[in-house]
């Protein structure tokens, strides 16, 4: 039976991923995540004992990261500060996550002779014009434009570079836009759900015509497992389900689903620095890997997602004062 370390497992992604494989293949998981404002103990509630456990520490910490990798076949590595406007207030936090804590895993799992498969974002490729015919796809140029995706760029030519030189068992992917359960409230569907249930109005940056390619996060995670059990090591695949909608479109969306008017939310300042578009191709996944997404319908699984907020109030509730308060300072 594998044993596999999976970085960042309280998280929103991670601990899908967690529950997808407790539930789909019979691996043991040890998560190690510092449990920041984003991770949250009560993600990985329900797993049995004997096949998930939680370690609280830092990625970082290299003593730490080298005991815990020396007893595992294999690394998952999502932990990562994930906000992009978080990263635009203090990038300080991504540099020490996601360069510094990227370094001492490959440190670790090339001391050890362990496999790692590194999660990433379409974000390192920059952004596209919105009548661009192309999307992005391995071979896309890096580009990143804000901290985030910068310190993700740079993480992932990290994973590259260990590759090269030292041989490392290594994969990479690079994922689109999530949306479902357990997702933090400060990320975009989220927080207009929440606004919504909260008696507050949706906040729709600019004029919103900026478009994301959204993906289910359970998508995501049997797109990791295929690329674990089936992914040539040293190769990068990325990830997506042709998903791409504009976020008016969503805000709308979202506000007719709530049974709320379509027009019933406030624009406000827009991001700085923000990326117009981001259309991921996943043809090599699909064609090499066989791997395929089954939420083809946006509307229900968005449904899905309000559902969850709307009878998970007490996993959201306390933040929600504090995280709009942050917001308002920027006129967001
Ligand atoms: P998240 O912010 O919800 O979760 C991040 C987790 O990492 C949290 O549990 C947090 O406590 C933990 N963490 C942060 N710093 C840590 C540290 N120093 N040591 C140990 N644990 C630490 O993020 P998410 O949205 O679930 O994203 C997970 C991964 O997926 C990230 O690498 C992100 O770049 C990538 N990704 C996210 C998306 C998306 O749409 N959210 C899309 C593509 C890729
Ligand atoms: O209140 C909002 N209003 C709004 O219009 C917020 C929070 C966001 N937005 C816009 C900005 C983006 O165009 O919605 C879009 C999505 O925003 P986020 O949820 O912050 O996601 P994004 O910046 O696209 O990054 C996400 O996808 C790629 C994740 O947060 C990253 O971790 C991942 O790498």
């Amino acid at each position: 039976m594998q044993k596999i370390l999976v970085t960042g497992g309280a998280g929103f992604i991670g601990s899908n991923f967690v529950h997808y494989v407790v539930e789909n293949t019979d691996m043991n998981v040890t998560v190690i995540d510092k449990l920041t404002y984003a991770g949250n103990r009560q993600n990985l509630a329900g797993l049995p004992e004997d096949r998930a456990q939680l370690v609280v520490g830092d990625i970082a910490d290299a003593a730490l990261m080298d005991e815990l990798v020396s007893t595992h076949d294999t690394v998952v590595h999502y932990a990562a500060e994930s906000h992009n406007d978080n990263s635009l207030r203090d990038p300080r936090p991504f540099l020490d996550t996601n360069i510094i804590g990227t370094y001492v895993i490959l440190e670790a799992c090339r001391k050890h002779d362990v496999r790692l498969h590194h999660i990433s974002t379409d974000e390192v490729y920059g952004d596209l014009e919105l009548d661009d015919p192309n999307r992005f796809t391995e071979t896309t140029p890096y580009n990143p434009s804000s901290p985030y995706s910068a310190t993700k760029a740079g993480s992932d030519l990290l994973v590259r570079a260990w590759v090269r030189s030292f041989g490392m068992r290594a994969t990479i992917s690079n994922c689109s836009n999530n949306y479902g359960p357990r997702q933090h409230i400060e990320k975009f569907i989220p927080r207009q759900i929440t606004n919504i249930l909260d008696g507050r109005r949706p906040k729709l940056y600019g004029a919103g015509l900026n478009v994301r390619d959204w993906i289910h996060s359970d998508d995501h995670s049997s797109a990791v497992l295929t690329i674990l059990e089936k992914g040539e090591l040293g190769e990068t695949y990325l990830i997506g389900a042709d998903g791409e909608k504009n976020n008016l479109h969503v805000i709308r969306l979202i506000l007719r689903l709530m049974g709320e008017p379509e027009d019933a939310f406030d624009h406000v300042a827009d991001r700085v620095g923000h990326d117009m578009r981001y259309a991921i191709d996943s043809t090599r996944l699909r064609s090499e890997l066989g791997w395929a997404p089954q939420f083809g319908d946006f509307e229900s699984g968005l449904g899905d997602t309000i559902d969850w907020y709307r009878e998970h109030v007490g996993w959201w509730g306390r933040e929600k004062s504090a995280v709009e308060a942050a917001y308002s300072t920027h006129s967001q």
